[in-house]
């Protein structure tokens, strides 16, 4: 006996009894499905979520990019155990979600994208919004999803859904493998019924793997962290995702051994815990830069090293520094030449601790790591305070609008231990990866794999479909707020409350300090109107809180710190979406993190901040090292 139903029907319907399990504790892995529609998906997956509602409760995007990230956020805040389907329209509806999909996949995110795709029986091509290849009529857009998808399929047939939807599935919940998954779903077939064997809308529970290490990797890694006299921990999103942080926690208060943090990994001690030295790299703390500098062992726990964390591999500098890495990737667990520990990191932290059978770094170490954690944090309580860093340039400006670290540490104290802030791109992740003072595991959620400006609201919104009991707070820059503002509506329309801190500085300041950085002068980064050559008139007469207010949000406009603390107050005691507007100066710094990022410079030039930069790069080029 078979059921006969649509592919799309078929689809929700599979989608619907998908579970997931880890430590004994079950749950939907699609808590809906997002979706625009047009005519590439609205007869099929349409009618079919509009048919089987109640299996799968279906909500309405207004960008399919935006989609996506709310996907990923949700996914993020569920260690990955949970996640959206997404579906679009054939075409742009499609290929807006492409950015979303890159996304996914580099922060190693669970989210099933659904496009609808040109005709499989080609009754009338070309149909309208298709790409028409005249070399092949078997390519569509949806190709463009191929290197940014973990799983890619294209269902021409009734016939291929079952193997595609278990291939998604197995891709979705392995821990190494995860990212986006793509079944680009023809809409002829996607309305094309067939008889499905019942087993395929039977329940199933996927086990989400915890793989142990093997005996040998922990031994060999016992001997190099015994051997060493100045060992570094560096926690990435693994712990967190593994829900690793308790056992971390006491691995690291038995061996002595500091806690650095990447982007991904912030969170994973309290902030004032004794052995935590927060963020690393190039966005890090002087703290955990100077022990990066001088540590001869580095126990990377789910990380996969990037740029920032290794300050463009110029970091850890100790000739004879060795790398024990715990990643459930083996890719991630062989870079710097570590040695792999391919396993769990919550598996693997247990076993190191007890091949280390109470092995503990010097007191000394201990004492110097307390020492260089306390002197930040004397730095971030200045930072907080006043926003007061740098040269007396700054101190000329008083008056004016305040620091951004001034606006981040009001969020900071404002906001509560198990609350959550979201960021993604601009000069606020990296201020927020140094400053912020994290209390909970998943109280910072800054996209960092993708840093794609946009991703705020949208992401904030699955965050907190994700933790209705936690309060959210979205801090997005004018640039980032330009980009992607649309899910306000949406959020508003799911009584989805949000406090979005909006960050007016008029431009892009993180790619302005960039700019002058290599000698281009914040050429393009300011938002102004033009005079002749350049952009460099007046301040554009842009008012986005009345945008956001226009969206449906409620919106205060905030002055001043004072008047930012009692605006911010007031949206955490609001039931609604509100959008605090708060006006920082661009040019106000940050406290230094000490550590490089590799941007090359023009090589020639006929400008002299240019030639000067370049010098600079020169130098710092030659800090740089392979890890071989
Ligand atoms: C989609 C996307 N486009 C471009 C970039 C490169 N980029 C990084 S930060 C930035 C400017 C962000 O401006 P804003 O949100 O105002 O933050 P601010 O730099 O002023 O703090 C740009 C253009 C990006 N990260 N994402
Ligand atoms: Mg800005």
């Amino acid at each position: 006996m078979g059921t006969r139903l649509t592919v799309g029907q078929a689809v929700v319907r599979f989608l619907a009894a998908q579970y997931s399990e880890r430590d004994g504790e079950r749950r939907r892995f699609f808590a809906g499905c997002f979706g625009i529609f047009g005519h590439g998906n609205v007869a099929g997956l349409g009618q079919a979520l509009l048919e089987h509602a109640d299996d799968l409760p279906y909500y309405m995007a207004r960008n399919e990019q935006a989609m996506v990230h709310t996907a990923s956020g949700y996914a993020r805040m569920n260690d990955r155990l949970s996640t959206f389907a997404c579906t679009a329209s054939i075409g742009p509806g499609a290929t807006n979600m492409v950015t979303g999909a890159a996304l996914a996949t580099v922060n190693r995110l669970p989210v099933l994208l659904l496009p609808g795709d040109i005709f499989a029986t080609r009754p009338a091509n070309p149909v309208l919004q298709e790409l028409e290849d005249a070399r092949s009529y078997d390519v569509s857009v949806n190709d463009c999803f191929k290197p940014v998808s973990k799983y890619w399929d294209r269902v021409n047939r009734p016939e291929q859904l079952p193997s595609a939807l278990l291939a998604a599935m197995r891709v979705l919940t392995d821990p190494a493998e995860t990212g986006a998954v793509t079944l680009a779903l023809p809409q002829d077939v996607q309305a094309e019924a067939y008889d499905w064997p019942d087993e395929l809308f039977a329940r199933r529970v996927w086990r989400v793997p915890r793989p142990v290490p093997e005996p040998a990797a922990i031994e060999e890694a016992a001997a190099v962290l015994r051997s060493a006299e100045r060992p570094l921990i560096v926690a990435g999103g693994g712990v967190i995702y593994s829900r690793a942080t308790a056992g971390l926690r006491a691995f690291a208060e038995r061996t002595g051994i500091p806690v650095a943090e990447t982007q991904a990994g912030k969170g994973a001690l309290p902030w004032d815990h004794e052995c935590s030295v927060g963020a690393i790299g190039a966005t890090g703390t002087a703290a955990a830069n100077a022990l990066a500098r001088e540590a001869d062992a580095v126990i990377g726990i789910g990380t996969r090293y990037s740029d920032f964390t290794t300050a463009s591999h110029s970091l850890f500098a100790d000739p004879g520094v060795r790398f024990v890495n715990i990643n459930v990737a083996r890719p991630d667990a062989l870079k710097l030449a570590g040695i792999p520990v391919v396993a769990d990191a919550g598996e693997a932290i247990g076993a190191l601790d007890a091949a280390l059978d109470g092995h503990s770094v010097p007191d000394a170490y201990r004492a110097r790591a307390r020492e260089l954690a306390g002197r930040w944090n004397a730095v971030v309580d200045r930072a907080f305070g006043d926003g007061a860093f740098g040269d007396g340039a700054f101190g000329e400006r008083r008056g004016g609008p305040p620091a951004q670290a001034a606006v981040i540490g009001v969020v900071n104290e404002v906001s509560g231990p198990r609350d959550v802030v979201v960021c993604a791109a601009g000069s606020m992740p990296g201020d927020l990866h140094k400053l912020w003072r994290t209390r909970d595991p998943k109280g910072y959620h800054v996209e960092y794999g993708y840093s794609c400006m946009g991703y705020e609201i949208a992401g904030g919104l699955g965050v907190k479909m994700a933790a209705p009991d936690r309060e959210v707070f979205v801090l997005v820059g004018d640039g980032s707020y330009l980009m992607m503002a649309q899910e306000l509506a949406t959020a508003v329309a799911e009584g989805v409350k949000l406090v979005v801190v909006l960050v007016e500085n008029r431009g892009y300041a993180s790619i302005g300090n960039l700019s002058e950085s290599v000698g281009a002068d914040r050429f393009g980064t300011r938002y102004r109107v033009r005079t002749g050559t350049g952009l460099d008139g007046g301040v554009l007469p842009v008012d986005l809180a009345a945008n956001a207010a226009s969206l449906g949000a409620d919106v205060l406009r905030a002055e001043g710190v004072d008047g930012f603390r009692d605006a911010l107050r007031a949206a955490v005691a609001s039931p609604r979406t509100t959008v605090v507007h708060i006006e920082t100066d661009p040019l106000a710094p940050a406290p230094d993190s000490e550590a490089w990022w590799d941007v090359p410079v023009a090589e020639v030039s006929a400008r002299e901040s240019t030639a000067r930069a370049r010098a600079r790069y020169d130098d710092d080029k030659k800090t740089q090292r392979h890890h071989l």
